[in-house]
């Protein structure tokens, strides 16, 4: 394909699909409300590779109006485009060696923006996730949102493997997941938003919205030469360590997954007796300051009498543990507990007790379990054991599904 000059450049529309591929040239718009389209409306199904030479544009829509599906995969040459946007039906993939120069913003509305290995991202670059659930955007090379740019993801599903935040990331609504996250700024959490990653490298001030310890997604590129993807790997149970500070704010929830099927002593990973069950866990190497809601998540509902969770590793010193009692001195503000079963109890330390509203007796009192939380402020363990048959008599007569354990927030 050679020079094409032309006001807009439409691929599908009306109804007919269409395809193309650019090797080489120039593909111009030019004139009064000049566009690139790829899918446009009417079930017009576009797709274009392109492998070398340039498109240059003010504006590229992937994927326009409804019932057309829009694919743009650049793996060579350039696109040169004020304005990218991707929408609900649109996928646009970007590989290797290709260029995207976008001096303004890209917006992904719904279908999904795939960033391959060496990709080029101009750092003054803004990248806005609107309000679509099914957008998404998985990035595999390293990316830095700095200097005037700014990252507001809205809805959707984010995988950057290795992301830099020198400007504030604004994480609204949505998933946001990062094996490497450098956080040199402020990565602000709305209530619905929730951030899971491998390694927060720096502080992390948790005011808001859900942090999910565990092991995040990992976007990678994968196929052959001519139709390589960018897929991510399925997540499982883990760990988030920070290296630096981390501090709760009374809004901030700390999410943790938790397997009640595996007994202590026989995770997959290690058969060691002295080896705790499956769950996520946060690991905070620099000072803890807890608050806000502390959020277990079971995976089943069937609890093993004798699971032991190790959901929290932290170093007590002079600035967590001031009164040298061997406990953090900050608590959670509240601690949301799953139900133990039919036959269960929920309990903290022994001093709160909470009976099962599922009721009991059933099953006979050999069963009852409750929750055993006296180490969760020096070792992170929490356990479930064994309940005194004497305190069945709480059970009868109450409804819930779980139990919100109110800790008054020690003094200062
Ligand atoms: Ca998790
Ligand atoms: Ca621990
Ligand atoms: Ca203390």
């Amino acid at each position: 394909m050679s020079l094409v000059n032309a006001k807009k450049i439409r691929i599908g529309g009306d109804g007919n699909p269409g395809s193309a591929t650019l090797y080489s040239g120039e593909l111009l718009c030019t004139g009064s409300n000049p566009g690139f389209y790829v899918g446009n409306y009417s079930s017009g199904q576009g797709e274009f590779n392109q492998y070398g030479g340039q498109v240059t544009t003010p504006l590229t829509i992937v994927g326009r109006g409804n019932n057309n599906t829009g694919f743009y995969r650049i793996e060579g040459g350039t696109l040169q485009t004020d304005s990218l946007t991707i929408n609900n039906t649109g996928t646009f993939v970007w590989l290797d060696d290709a260029t995207v120069k976008n001096d303004s913003t890209i917006v992904i509305s719904g279908g999904g923006f795939e960033r391959g290995a060496t990709a080029a991202w101009a750092p003054a670059e803004e990248v806005r996730l609107t309000n679509e659930t099914d957008a998404y955007a998985y990035v595999t090379a390293p990316t830095t949102f700095s200097g005037s740019g700014q990252m507001t993801q809205n809805n959707g599903h984010v995988v950057i493997n290795d992301l830099t935040v020198t400007s504030n990331y604004d994480l609204t609504r949505g998933l946001l997941e990062s094996q490497d996250l450098y956080n040199a700024s402020q990565i602000n959490i709305g209530s619905e938003g929730s951030l899971t990653a491998g390694t927060i490298h720096g502080d992390f001030n948790h005011t808001s919205g859900t942090l999910d310890a565990g092991t995040p997604n990992v976007a990678a590129v994968t196929g052959p030469a001519n139709d390589r993807r960018v897929t991510i790997s399925g997540a499982a149970m883990g760990e988030t360590t920070i290296t630096g500070d981390y501090s709760m704010g009374p809004d901030a929830v700390l999410a943790i997954d938790l397997d009640p099927s595996q007994p202590a002593g026989f995770a997959p990973s290690n058969n060691d007796p002295a080896y705790p069950s499956v769950s996520d866990k946060l690991v905070v190497e620099g000072s803890i300051d807890l608050g806000g809601t502390l959020d277990l998540r079971p995976t089943t509902t069937e609890w093993i009498n004798g699971v032991e969770f190790d959901i929290l590793d932290f170093t007590l010193t002079p600035e967590n543990d001031a009164d040298s009692d061997g406990e953090l001195d900050s608590k959670f503000d509240w601690i949301i507990l799953p139900l133990l079963g039919e036959d269960g109890f929920a309990t903290i330390a022994g001093d709160d007790l909470m009976p099962n509203p599922e009721g009991v007796g059933e099953g006979g009192i050999s069963t009852l379990l409750r929750w055993d939380l006296r180490d969760l402020y020096t070792t992170g363990l929490i356990r479930v054991v064994p309940e005194p048959a004497t305190w069945a008599i709480y059970g009868f007569g109450l409804i819930g599904f779980g139990w919100f354990i109110r800790r008054r927030k020690s003094q200062k």
